[in-house]
């Protein structure tokens, strides 16, 4: 067992924790309940209250709370603090509707911090570490629950946040950076520009370790980054409504990400029913914040699909695990009624060698019938002019994809680089479907 950030707490008896976990669960449900108008009032519907939790069980007898409820409260309804107590808001993107506000007293930002530095020792980094930090700084969380990461374990910083890609690409080189934080499809649009501007970053660069989440990788995709950087892959999930980036980090071991148990409490629920599901299935991740001051959330449907994974860690931590994310329940596509993951896609055509790892999906609809296009780029020494050899490519992926997904999908092969590249989250699906009265 290496050195770790936080033993104490993350090789902590599973017993122990438990009663940790127990203990701080009936702080945060009373504290959600006695200082936010919306917990009283839906517990109170429910006919439960905070005395009713008696076990960490107990939780599944209150109800959830969903993205809608934190809008209907935007901007402040939620926080259980006075204002002065804030010490910094985050919001998401609010792409569809209302953006979420969530807030931060100081203590909430530490424990942040500590969450995100668990995920920098799991890499293998220390206080001796430099961490560029290539997440977008903003109300995005990423960039800051990063830097708060490399803070806390007390690395060297490079605030870099994304873009200028041929900058970032510089500062690897010239400052000997060892961590890379930024999402999966950002991680190999730097590795791509590193190789095209002469360099062989596995072999020319430091960088022993990247820290990547905000949206699912394939297997093979995080094989590629891994192989062109020369690097150490650690998943980290999180999201802003519950903290940000340090909910759970992948170990060198692999096969799931350990969920900082000690800062929250995960359920599996059956998406359709809300029941509880048993570990080892999947279902919906249901998350209680146990600590949080501002922002307290008692079993938030993140609408991630994942499952619990109980068996101990040769890492030695005893926090469990959640499998690498699926997707999430509203991601899914339905085509031609038939339910579709755009992660499935992403495994199919990491499959091909001859085709590089962007891909955008475009959905429209005739009539009745839903069309699926599936662009894709043929990798650099790809002769794309031999039009046999792409007829026959082109053949071999929609047979692949078509016995893969049961749905019928028009591949279109496009020159290298004709895909839009993302320095944040990818945008994997133009759904220009129109909904039929
Ligand atoms: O994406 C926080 C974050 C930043 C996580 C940097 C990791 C790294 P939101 O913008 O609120 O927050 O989006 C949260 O992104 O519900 C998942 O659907 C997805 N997501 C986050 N991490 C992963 C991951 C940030 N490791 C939403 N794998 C979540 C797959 C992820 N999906």
């Amino acid at each position: 067992m290496g050195m770790y950030y936080q033993p104490e707490i993350e090789t902590m008896p599973r017993e122990e924790l438990r009663d940790l976990q127990l203990d701080r669960m009936k702080w945060s449900v009373k504290h959600a309940y006695d200082n936010i108008d919306f917990f009283k009032s839906s517990f109170d519907e429910a006919g439960v209250s905070p005395e009713d939790l008696n076990s960490l069980e107990d939780l599944a007898k209150f109800p959830f709370v969903v993205k809608q409820d934190m809008r209907d409260a935007y901007p402040f309804g939620m926080f259980a603090v006075p204002m002065k107590d804030v010490a910094r808001i985050h919001a998401s993107s609010g792409t569809t509707g209302q953006a979420t506000v969530v807030g931060h007293t100081k203590r909430d930002l530490k424990n942040w911090g500590d969450c995100f530095a668990r995920g920098i020792a799991m890499v293998g980094g220390s206080d001796e570490s430099t961490i560029q930090v290539s997440y977008g700084y903003g109300l995005f969380t990423g960039g800051l629950g990063g830097h708060a990461g490399g803070e806390a374990m007390g690395c060297t910083v490079i605030p870099t946040s994304s873009g200028n890609t041929k900058r970032q690409v510089q500062f690897m080189a010239d400052c000997d950076t060892d961590i890379l934080a930024c999402t999966p499809s950002y991680a190999l649009f730097i590795a791509d520009t590193a190789i095209e501007m002469g360099y062989d970053p596995a072999k020319e660069f430091k960088i022993s370790g990247v820290i990547c989440g905000a949206e699912p990788a394939s297997e093979n995709m995080r094989q590629e980054i891994a192989d062109k950087l020369g690097v150490q892959y650690c998943d980290v999930y999180g999201l802003s409504e519950i903290m940000g980036p340090g909910v759970a980090m992948e170990c060198i071991e692999r096969g799931g990400l350990h969920i900082a148990e000690d800062q929250f409490y995960c359920e599996i629920v059956d998406p359709d029913t809300g029941e509880v599901l048993p570990d080892g299935e999947w279902g919906e991740l249901v998350i209680t914040t146990l600590t949080r001051e501002c922002s307290p959330l008692i079993r938030y449907r993140t609408r991630d699909v994942t499952r619990i994974i109980e068996q101990p860690c040769a890492c030695g931590r005893t926090h469990r695990k959640i499998d690498r994310l699926r997707g999430r329940t509203d991601d899914m596509l339905i085509i031609r009624g038939v339910n579709v993951f755009p992660s499935q896609i992403e495994q199919v055509i990491t499959g091909f060698p001859e085709i590089a790892t962007q891909y955008q999906i475009i959905l429209t609809n005739k009539g009745p019938l839903d069309h699926v296009e599936l662009q894709v780029e043929t990798e650099p020494d790809f002769q794309i002019d031999e039009v046999r050899k792409l007829e026959d490519l082109k053949r071999r992926l929609q047979a692949e994809l078509k016995s893969n997904l049961q749905v019928a999908v028009d591949v279109k092969i496009v020159e290298p680089k004709t895909i839009e590249r993302s320095m944040g989250k990818a945008k994997r699906v133009i759904d220009k479907r129109e909904v039929s009265a």
